[in-house]
């Protein structure tokens, strides 16, 4: 159990490319089990490992309603082996993009083929909340942020934003 520190834009380590996993032994484990814990600290329904500064392809996920039934889904290693045509929008935000909100269009749903927490290959149809949640933490193991799908403009804007917030929190 531990609480770990999510790293925010601008920082070089959210642009690496994350490394796959070749067995899940307990370090991963524990990894993942540090992963969730930060993902709940910070009330979000998704993060990977980057996020917290190791650049392994895993990621954690819960998306109940309900605070009280917790359902964590852990991801080693995915790949998306069907995307569809049809695409989704949604709004969407990021940990490591604190405060800062845009609808995002993603293909509205998608296979993936992935390890368990126990090491075990299952392949999961997502779609909805799901599918765009898995494919936003998946670009977080190429490097990719949400921000990065918009306009220049809007970019910068919010990396302004973010860099003021930054600036802020150094005084404090
Ligand atoms: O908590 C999160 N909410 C969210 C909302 C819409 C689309 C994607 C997400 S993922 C985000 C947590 C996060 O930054 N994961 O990388
Ligand atoms: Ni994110």
């Amino acid at each position: 159990m531990a609480v770990k520190t999510i790293l925010t834009e601008p920082n070089k380590l959210l642009r690496q490319v994350s490394k796959p996993v070749e067995k899940v032994t307990k370090n991963e484990q524990i990894l993942m089990d540090d992963m969730l814990d930060t993902m709940y600290a910070a009330n979000g329904i998704g993060l990977a490992a980057i996020q917290i500064g190791v650049p392994k392809r895993i990621i954690v996920m819960d998306l109940s309603k309900d605070p009280k039934k917790k359902e964590p889904r852990y991801f080693v290693n995915p790949v998306i082996k069907n995307k569809n045509l049809e695409k989704a929008t949604y709004e969407e935000g990021c940990l490591s993009v604190p405060n800062q909100f845009a609808e995002i269009d993603r293909p509205k749903q998608c296979d993936v083929e992935y390890l368990d927490y126990n090491g075990k290959k299952q392949l999961l149809k997502a779609d909805g909340l799901l599918a765009t949640c898995i494919q936003h933490e998946m670009d977080h193991l190429e490097g990719i942020l949400f921000i990065d799908y918009l306009s220049k403009l809007k970019r910068s804007m919010i990396a302004k934003k973010l860099s003021k917030l930054k600036s802020n929190t150094a005084i404090l």
